[in-house]
């Protein structure tokens, strides 16, 4: 498949699964999961035909791995980033020391009063590679990255969990755990 149709589906997916099932009449239940006959039934009525193929292929080959498939195969959900409702039943997991979050610099401010919040999403994302929060921080304009001081967080009690695709997930990180990372320019 086409890397562009990838991508297309990806998307049109993202926003399904994550934010706006009940536009295609779909209702994910607790897990985020929705029977995949349904979905591809309501994409082919939505006008956004995917076939079994290519569902399966953007489950394999996203860039993110941004999809699952349940142990049936039945089911899909997405693996983090949702707005609506959902418990992705994640167990809390020791974190690295260090975590990363990228950000826009406009944001910088804010983010030392306040610390890092969760905004739309159900959790804070952090990822373990600084060129990862570097990418993340770049879709919202010049970026800056944080390093969080992850191994306090876990010593005072804040649960960290994984997403199936690696992503870390909090639900707060307050001021004090947060540092600039300089000289971002020279990451990759
Ligand atoms: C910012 C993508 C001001 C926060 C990525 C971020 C990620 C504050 C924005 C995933 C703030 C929220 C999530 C505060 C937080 N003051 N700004 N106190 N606290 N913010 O998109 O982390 O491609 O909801 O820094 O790879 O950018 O969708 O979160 O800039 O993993 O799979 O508020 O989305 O994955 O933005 O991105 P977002 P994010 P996908």
């Amino acid at each position: 498949m086409h890397q562009s149709r990838l991508v297309k589906i990806s998307k049109y997916l993202s926003y399904h699964l994550r934010h706006q099932p009940e536009k295609l009449g779909l209702t994910l239940d607790v897990g985020g999961w929705v029977p995949v006959e349904m979905l591809l039934a309501a994409a082919a009525k939505d006008g956004f035909p995917i076939s079994a193929d290519e569902l399966q292929a953007v489950v394999a080959k996203n860039d993110k791995k941004r999809f699952s498939f349940d142990e049936t195969k039945g089911k899909i959900r997405a693996n983090q980033g949702h707005s609506v409702a959902v418990d992705l039943q994640l167990a809390a997991v020791k974190p690295p020391e260090k975590l990363y979050h990228g950000t826009a610099a406009s944001a910088v401010d804010s983010i030392l009063k306040q610390g890092l919040q969760k905004m739309s999403r159900h959790h804070v994302h952090l990822s373990a590679e600084i060129a990862i929060a570097k990418k993340v921080g770049e879709r919202h304009g010049r970026p800056v990255v944080f390093i969080v001081d992850a191994a306090a967080m876990d010593a005072q009690g804040y649960p960290f969990y994984r997403s199936d695709n690696g992503v870390w997930l909090v639900d707060k990180v307050p001021p004090e755990f947060l540092q600039l990372l300089q000289q971002l320019q020279q990451i990759t």
